[in-house]
């Protein structure tokens, strides 16, 4: 799925965001749908929040309106989620790639929390997702002093998994994307969870997680499906159940 609004950098609109998220909710209550990959276009990701219709909106009204909560349905979303981020990812946009499950950069790429420039802070979880991706001193970097980083080094800091070729954005996601799309549909998605725990709990409570996540994964028919397929050397075919 690609945002499309490139006269303005693809900024995130109210009614881009509503669009976004209604059109990825029907594809996550589609159980044929394995993974989804969500893009720009060559020249930006998403520049952020539409800085026109933050500059008309009252607090009291960006409060009652709960958009910013309607976000959180992206990060609950149960289909695995790539980023494909060629050119700018900032602001909301960089928000919006972290709430992705990972990333896959042009070497275009151009991350960025520049939302102090414009007197507000990253609202959309910047300062917390970047901050356990990247770490403290990074995160500080980035949102304090409004730095880019380059696709290299939002490599070397974690924040992304791939850095391909300008030309090769889409293809690399959509083809990461394949191999997510066909392994064990339930398994993939216990593991999703699982890593998800890695943030959100302690490591003893993670480790609990992820050994009863494991038991439900070996009693479902994509197990003996798996382990039965590699005895016999054949390839898996998967159900999903
Ligand atoms: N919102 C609205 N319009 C934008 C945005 C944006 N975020 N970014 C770019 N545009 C528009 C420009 O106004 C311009 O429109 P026009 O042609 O009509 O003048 C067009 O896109 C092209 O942009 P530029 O001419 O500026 O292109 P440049 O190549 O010169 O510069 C930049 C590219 C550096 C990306 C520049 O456009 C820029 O700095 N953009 C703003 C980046 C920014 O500050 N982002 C943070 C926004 S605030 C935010 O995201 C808060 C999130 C809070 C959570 C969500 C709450 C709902």
């Amino acid at each position: 799925m690609l945002l499309n609004r490139p006269q303005q950098l693809n900024a995130l609109s109210d009614e881009l965001m509503d669009e976004l998220v209604t059109a990825l909710q029907d594809l996550d209550a589609d159980d044929a749908v394995r993974c989804i990959v969500l893009g720009g276009n060559e020249r930006a990701f998403a520049a952020g929040a539409d800085i026109g219709e933050l500059a008309r909106v009252s607090a009291i009204e960006l409060y009652y309106a709960r958009r910013i909560e309607r976000w959180d349905t992206i990060r609950n979303l149960w289909t695995p989620l790539v980023a494909a981020v060629s050119g700018y990812c900032l602001g909301g946009g960089c928000e919006l790639a972290l709430s992705c499950d990972l990333i896959v950069a042009s070497e275009s790429a151009r991350f960025g929390q520049p939302e102090t420039s414009l007197g507000i802070i990253p609202g959309a979880g910047g300062t917390q997702r970047l901050t356990r991706v990247v770490g403290k001193s990074v995160a500080m970097d980035v949102i304090l002093s409004g730095r880019l980083l380059t696709a290299d080094e939002a490599l070397a800091s974690g924040l992304v998994a791939r850095v391909v070729a300008k030309e090769a954005w889409l293809d690399e996601a959509k083809r990461v994307a394949r191999d997510i799309a066909s392994k064990g549909p339930v398994a993939t998605r216990l593991a999703k969870e699982a890593v998800d725990r890695a943030y959100e709990s302690t490591l003893q409570l993670g480790l609990e997680y992820e050994r009863r996540a494991l038991y439900l994964a070996f009693a479902s028919e994509d197990a003996r499906e798996g382990l039965t397929a590699f005895t016999e050397k054949r390839k898996a075919d998967f159900k999903g159940r």
